[in-house]
C-alpha cells in the first residue's frame, strides 16, 4: 500500500490534472469546478479524512494541502492518519543548542534549518525559533566580544579598522524589529524542483535587531564619489576548507547601505547576537534577500563597481528578466540580481493538520505578512478554495521592514475538511499567486498563497 500512497503525490507532481483523473476519476478539461462528484469525491474525502464542504470549489489539479508533498508535518496526527496521507516519513528535525524542538533540518553541512509556519506565531520571533542558514563552515564562537574588529576599506577617504567596542561607543544605537528572509524562501513550491534548500515558508523570521546604522560608520570613513557598491567578507570558511575561497561574499548598492534601517548588529531580541546568527557582529540590510546580511562580519570593501564576490552574478540570487520556461536552459544575460523580496502571508495558527472538535463553527486565525521594501497593504483569507475572500485585520508594522501580524475569524458551515488560505497584497497591488511563478534555476521568489488543512469533527 505504501508504494501506492506515495505515488499519489508523485502523480500529482508529474501532472496534477492527470493525477486527479487517475486517483479520483475526475473529469478534467471541461469544467474547472464542480467536477468532483460521486465516487471521486468519496475517495478524496477518505484521503483527506472527512467530507469536503466546499468540494465544488476545489480547483482541478490542486493537491489537497493535507496530502501535499513538502508540506510541513501535520501538527496533530489527525490528518496524517488518513489513508493516503499515511506513510511519508516525517522530516528530520534540528538538534542544536539554544534551538527549539521542531525546527526542520534542511541540511547539516552546511547547517540549514527552517521554522515551520505554526512556530512563527510570536509577534517577535524568539531566537530559539529563528531559522538558520549557513553557506560555509560555522566559525568557532568568538569569546572576546568587543575586541572583534571590522575593516572598512576600498573607495573611502579614511579606511577604518574599528573594534566592536568602539562601534558601540562612537555611534548612536538603534533597535528595529525587521524581517530577515532567505532569498530562497518558498523554493519547494517551484515545479519543476529548483536547486537548493527546499524551503517552505520558514526561511524567515522577524527579530529586534540592535546595532548602529551602517550609514553612520561609512560616513565616518568618508565615501568617495567612486563608491558604488559594498562587498562583505566574514570569518566563516568555504565548505571545502580552501582558504582562497569565501563561503559567501555579497553586497548591495551604496544607496541600500545608506538606508537608515541598514545596521551593523550585535544584539538580537535584547540578547548578545548568538554565534549561530553571526555573533558577535553581522549586518542586517532589510528588504533584500538575507544573503546580503553578512554574519561574522570582518570587512566591508567599498567597491567602484558592482561587487563580484562569491554568490554575485550568474544565476545566484537572481531572477529571470523575461519569464523563462520552467526547467529550461539558462541565459545569464536574462538574469537580474534580486534586490527585493516578494509579498508573503502565512497562517501561524491553527497549524496544518489541526483537528477541531465536532461542531466547531467559529475559527480564529492568526498569522503574519511581509514583503521586501513596499509594505503589505492587505491580507485576505478564504475557506472555500479561494472562491470568496474576507479581509483579515492586520496590525500596523513598527517600521517599514517589520512584518504585520494579522487576525481573522471565519465561520465554518459544517463539520468536514477545510483549507484555510491566506493571500497578502503589497502596496503596489501585487498579490500572492495561487502557484509559484517566475521559475528560475536557483529557485528565488516563490510566494504562492499559504494553505493550511484542518479537519472539523
Ligand atoms: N558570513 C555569512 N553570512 C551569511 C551567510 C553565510 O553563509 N555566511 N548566509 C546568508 C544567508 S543565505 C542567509 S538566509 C542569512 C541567514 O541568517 P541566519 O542564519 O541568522 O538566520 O545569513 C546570510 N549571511
Ligand atoms: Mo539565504
Amino acid at each position: 500500500m505504501a508504494k501506492q500512497e506515495r505515488s499519489l503525490a508523485e502523480l500529482y507532481g508529474d501532472d496534477p490534472e492527470r493525477g486527479d483523473a487517475l486517483a479520483f476519476g475526475r473529469r478534467t478539461g471541461s469544467s474547472r469546478r464542480g467536477f468532483l462528484g460521486g465516487a471521486g469525491l468519496a475517495a478524496m474525502g477518505a484521503a483527506v479524512g472527512g467530507a469536503i464542504p466546499f468540494s465544488d470549489q476545489m480547483p482541478a489539479g490542486l493537491i489537497p494541502a493535507a496530502l501535499a508533498q513538502g508540506a510541513p508535518p501535520p501538527a496533530s496526527p489527525a490528518l496524517s492518519a488518513a489513508p493516503a496521507a499515511a506513510a511519508p516519513k516525517g522530516p528530520q528535525l534540528l538538534d542544536f543548542p539554544g534551538k527549539a524542538k521542531g525546527l526542520i533540518l534542511l541540511g547539516d553541512r552546511p547547517l540549514v534549518a527552517e521554522t515551520p509556519e505554526h512556530m512563527l506565531d510570536d509577534d517577535t520571533t524568539p531566537i530559539e525559533k529563528f531559522y538558520v542558514r549557513n553557506n560555509g563552515q560555522t566559525p568557532e564562537p568568538f569569546t572576546e566580544g568587543d575586541a572583534w574588529e571590522l575593516t572598512i576599506d576600498g573607495e573611502v577617504n579614511t579606511p577604518l579598522k574599528i573594534k566592536l567596542g568602539e562601534l558601540k561607543q562612537k555611534f548612536t544605537h538603534k533597535t528595529f524589529r525587521m524581517v530577515l528572509e532567505c532569498g530562497g524562501n518558498g523554493r519547494s513550491f517551484f515545479q519543476p524542483q529548483a536547486r537548493g534548500n527546499q524551503w517552505t515558508n520558514g526561511g524567515a523570521g522577524c527579530a529586534e535587531w540592535t546595532g548602529v546604522p551602517l550609514a553612520d560608520v561609512l560616513q565616518s570613513a568618508g565615501l568617495k564619489s567612486t563608491a558604488v557598491h559594498t562587498g562583505n567578507f566574514g570569518a566563516d570558511q568555504h565548505l571545502s576548507g580552501d582558504a582562497t575561497k569565501d563561503a559567501i561574499s555579497r553586497g548591495v548598492p551604496i544607496a541600500a547601505a545608506l538606508e537608515p534601517h541598514a545596521l551593523l548588529v550585535w544584539a538580537m531580541n535584547g540578547q548578545p547576537l548568538p554565534a549561530i546568527h553571526g555573533g558577535p557582529l553581522r549586518a542586517i540590510i532589510p528588504g533584500f534577500p538575507a544573503s546580503v546580511s553578512h554574519k561574522w562580519l570582518k570587512r566591508i570593501a567599498i567597491r567602484d563597481k558592482v561587487h563580484d564576490g562569491q554568490g554575485m552574478g550568474g544565476t545566484s540570487y537572481s531572477v529571470a528578466i523575461k519569464p523563462m520556461i520552467p526547467g529550461g536552459k539558462t541565459d545569464d544575460s536574462n538574469m537580474r540580481t534580486m534586490t527585493d523580496m516578494p509579498v508573503r502571508g502565512i497562517i501561524t495558527n491553527p497549524a496544518n493538520g489541526t483537528r477541531l472538535a465536532t461542531g466547531t463553527r467559529k475559527l480564529a486565525l492568526r498569522g503574519a505578512a511581509w514583503d521586501g521594501h513596499e509594505g503589505v497593504s492587505r491580507v485576505d483569507v478564504s475557506i472555500d478554495f479561494g472562491a470568496t475572500w474576507q479581509p483579515a485585520k492586520a496590525a500596523e508594522p513598527k517600521n517599514r521592514y517589520d512584518w504585520r501580524r494579522w487576525t481573522a475569524e471565519v465561520e465554518l458551515p459544517s463539520d468536514g475538511y477545510y483549507e484555510l488560505w491566506v493571500r497578502a497584497t503589497d502596496s503596489k497591488g501585487r498579490a500572492q499567486p495561487h502557484v509559484a511563478g517566475g521559475w528560475n534555476p536557483q529557485g528565488y521568489g516563490a510566494n504562492p498563497m499559504h494553505r493550511v488543512a484542518v479537519l472539523v469533527g
